[in-house]
């Protein structure tokens, strides 16, 4: 799944991740940012990682957001080989709920982050990349407040038909 000039990389370790990295596709498309979708296994092509990470701004990606599950190696792998932002998002496994993912994507050493959402929370994880980009793009960022405003909006409204 590609769009014209992609400014934001969605990456996973397996087709299975896909269901939890659709949040994240969700957001790109909401926001209008065309975002760069692929199946990219640190363990099982760890060429096409090294590949897809060392050539990314060149590509005129700007993010790279990055779920993997249970060995997670990719968003920390990929960090290490790019100079682009990598945003993590560790998905749930079988066994461990996710617990693994999220210990093996958020304890970077010190000198290469990851910038780590909640087990499962690629919707966080795009909101995060649609910001890190509004930030050098003004009508992005005017968007970006009108979602901020939305969601404001939609807790009043749940407390006004509370005291109905
Ligand atoms: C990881 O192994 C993937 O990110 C996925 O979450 C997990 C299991 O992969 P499959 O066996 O479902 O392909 O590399």
């Amino acid at each position: 799944m590609t769009n014209d000039n992609p400014q934001i990389g969605i990456i996973m370790g397996s087709d299975s991740d896909l269901p939890t990295m659709q949040g994240a596709i969700a957001i790109c498309e909401e926001f209008e940012v065309a975002c760069d979708v692929a199946i990219v296994s640190a363990h099982r092509t760890p060429q096409r990682m090294v590949n897809y990470a060392q050539t990314a701004h060149q590509r005129g990606l700007k993010v790279i957001i990055a779920g993997a599950g249970g060995a997670a190696h990719l968003p920390g792998m990929v960090a290490s080989l790019t100079p682009l932002p990598v945003i993590g998002v560790p998905v749930s496994t079988r066994h461990l709920q996710g617990v693994d993912s999220l210990y093996s994507i958020v304890q970077m050493p010190g000198g290469i982050p990851v910038a780590t959402v909640a087990i499962g929370n690629a919707k966080n994880a795009g909101l995060l990349a649609v910001q890190i980009l509004a930030s050098q793009q003004p009508e992005l960022l005017e968007r970006v407040q009108q979602y901020r405003q939305t969601l404001t909006q939609s807790v009043m409204d749940k407390q006004a038909a509370l005291e109905k």
